[in-house]
């Protein structure tokens, strides 16, 4: 019944399909060769820099591509070894074939459309090719530039939106007459340096490869992998920091956060409009971001938190009838907040609460006082505004309950044998107000305001249903022991408490105890199944502190759900679990949620000896970890904002407290933890 009410009179009518698409294509015709060997194509992920080399009738060609920051273009270098070698032509095409392209009037092709029939943005993209040697012409009947026997080329593009108000005309042709001005080497230069200040940050080593198995290809050694031989621990390496490679190239500050895809969607009509589902997806993206010591690349998110607010306020407002902000389970780059489609996906009114989240995190990580109290506090404290005005007494319980709502996507057999999936109170609600009314509490105390709404925070907690043991032992998803209709769903909301929230922790050796035989439940079921469900299961076992079964889980996700260049498979490609699963590897060497710095709390048997440096936890302190024979050897925590700490090593009882001083560096061995 309140299914069909909510889908007949809650679900917006989402008129506007708003759907992130691929740019264009550039596109380079090279004459055949006659004989061609040692064809390689390669991302190295230590300079972001994309090559394509192969030896063409006895002659050594090489392409170099990369996508710069500081210099807003892509730059590509073509050489040979062979003087007046480089033959090519080069044109710009868009799927949908309604994009306008000319060769303008200095020599560039330019590509501009007014997408989606002009209810998107305006685009302008511009290609520049400056040739070493040979000739170069122009064909305006076909839009081409062709070159001939050039010793070496130079090929820049620029690409810029209307989006935001900006000029895409304009800005393109300013970033094209910067970029067109630089030599290949400075660019490259400037490029390598601005990717490495972040990607540098992290080192890590889990253990050696056999040296034939590294020279693989990366589809080779996935293969193998998913033959079952699991011994190439520098693949783990790899795929670890291809997560943070790929969050340091689609999350920049100023930009849009990384949605589903990242920024890498293919052709005009992506999986889910390619955009921001706020009920586990974006979030996941984020999860890397403090831990690996990208905390500036979480900015695009939390900015992008704030930028909701507006339609987020009339959407409770309008929808609710209550103060505050609401958003449901997805959202995109013009931020809508309303709920459209199907109730079982769409009746969740907690996209704007789980995501404040991510702007306590951010504050934790870095005790910036000021972004807490600009930034932060004023979402957080709307968000629970909403959150307090929404709860209602149970009359059964005369507890707090959240609704109507649901259990992310997940639905259960009514009594009368009905499938349904909208309900008051699911777990995973009171689990996230329990969470924001903690962090609102705490910021509002660090900033020393709102006393008033704090007490009142501080009343609802303690009539907020509480998070309840099903009679087989595991969490209930629901108010009641209703039996899922999907025992394997692929969303395990109702441990957001033990990840990524901490109310189910060490110190809650119950709930401890059901969140196990929750995933175990989950698994048994064919749980786990899609990339992004399979990342989130490696950092609830981490949290437990099961480093075994967090490892397996981490191999299952490469064997089961990651492609050839190691994007993650929902399927389809879906960047969130590569985010979710680097997150998970850190989580397995390093935690922080539960007020104590744990070291290697999951370290699973097959990375006997290894290191990872310059992880982040919370309370501002850079981790280094060495750990020898499946132990530790020595730590290092420099103190960012001389903030007291306190250490856990394994699974000792043993906690070393101590009061730090900003920027010095401590050292512990394995003797001193123990
Ligand atoms: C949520 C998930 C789906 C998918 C979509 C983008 O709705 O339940 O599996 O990841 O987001």
């Amino acid at each position: 019944e309140a299914e069909k009410v909510g889908q007949e009179k809650l679900m917006a009518n989402k008129s506007q399909y708003t759907t992130y698409q691929t740019l264009g294509d550039l596109n380079l015709s090279f004459p055949k060769f006659e004989k061609i060997s040692n064809y390689k194509r390669e991302l190295n992920i230590e300079t972001a820099i994309a090559s394509v080399s192969y030896i063409g009738d006895g002659a050594l060609y090489k392409r170099e591509i990369f996508s710069s920051a500081p210099d807003q273009a892509i730059i590509m270098e073509l050489t040979s070894e062979k003087a007046s070698a480089i033959t090519f032509t080069a044109n710009m095409s868009r799927p949908g074939n309604k994009a306008t392209i000319e060769v303008d009037s200095d020599g560039n092709i330019t590509m501009t459309e007014h997408i989606n029939n002009g209810n998107g943005v305006i685009f302008y993209t511009r290609l520049k090719i400056n040739p070493n040697g040979g000739t170069m012409t122009f064909d305006t009947t076909n839009n081409t530039i062709s070159v001939y026997k050039a010793n070496t080329v130079l090929i820049f593009l620029t690409a810029s939106t209307n989006y935001n108000g900006k000029d895409a005309k304009a800005l393109s042709k300013e970033n094209m007459q910067k970029v067109s001005q630089k030599g290949f080497e400075p660019l490259k230069i400037d490029h390598i340096k601005d990717y490495q200040y972040y990607f540098k940050r992290v080192d890590i080593n889990l253990g050696k490869t056999d040296t034939n198995q590294v020279a693989l290809p990366t589809d080779s050694r996935l293969a193998t992998f998913k033959a079952g031989s699991t011994s190439d621990p520098e693949l783990l390496k790899l795929y670890y920091q291809f997560g943070r490679y790929l969050l340091i190239s689609s999350s920049r500050p100023n930009s849009l956060p990384a949605n589903l895809q990242g920024i890498w969607a293919d052709g005009l009509n992506p999986p889910w409009d390619c955009d921001y589902h706020i009920n586990i997806n974006i979030q996941m993206n984020y999860w890397p971001a403090e831990v690996t010591n990208l905390s500036e690349l979480h900015l695009p998110f939390l900015n992008f938190i704030n930028d909701l607010r507006p339609n987020a306020r009339t959407t409770a407002k309008k929808m609710y009838g209550i103060n505050g902000t609401v958003a449901h389970f997805a959202t995109d780059a013009w931020h809508y907040t309303e709920p459209w489609g199907k109730t079982d996906w769409a009746m969740w009114p907690m996209g704007m609460a789980w995501s404040c989240r991510h702007l306590w995190e951010h504050y934790l990580f870095t005790g910036d006082e000021e972004y807490l109290k600009t930034t932060a506090y004023p979402a957080m404290k709307e968000a629970a505004q909403f959150c307090n005005g929404w709860l209602i007494t149970d009359p059964k319980t005369k507890k707090l309950v959240s609704g109507p709502s649901i259990s992310p996507e997940n639905k259960f057999i009514t009594k009368d044998g009905a499938v349904a999936s909208m309900v008051m109170g699911p777990t995973m609600d009171h689990m996230i107000i329990r969470d924001l009314f903690n962090s609102t509490i705490e910021a509002s105390k660090v900033i020393g305001t709102d006393s008033i709404f704090r007490i009142q925070l501080q009343k609802s907690l303690t009539k907020l249903s509480p998070t309840k043991i099903a009679s087989d032992g595991r969490i209930m998803e629901w108010t009641e022991e209703f039996k899922e209709e999907n025992p394997g769903h692929r969303h395990i909301s109702h441990l957001y408490g033990l990840y990524p929230s901490n109310e189910i922790n060490i110190k809650t050796p119950e709930l401890l105890k059901a969140a196990r035989k929750t995933i175990d439940y989950r698994l048994a079921n064919g749980g786990g199944h899609t990339g992004w469900s399979r990342a989130w299961i490696i950092n609830y076992f981490a949290r437990m502190q099961d480093g075994k079964a967090a490892y397996d889980n981490l191999i299952a996700l490469l064997q089961k759900s990651t492609l050839d260049n190691l994007f993650d498979n929902h399927p389809p490609f879906q960047i969130d679990g590569n985010f979710g699963a680097t997150a998970g590897i850190t989580e397995m060497l390093l935690q922080s949620h539960a007020g104590e710095i744990h070291l290697l709390p999951a370290l699973p048997q097959a990375w006997g000896n290894g290191y990872v440096k310059g992880l982040v936890a919370r309370g501002g302190f850079e981790v280094s970890i060495t750990w020898e024979n499946g132990l530790l050897k020595k730590v290092e925590i420099l103190s960012k904002l001389g903030n007291d700490c306190a250490l856990r090593y394994g699974n000792n009882d043993k906690i070393i407290r101590m009061t730090t001083e900003k920027g010095k560096l401590y050292s512990f061995t394995e003797g001193m933890l123990k």
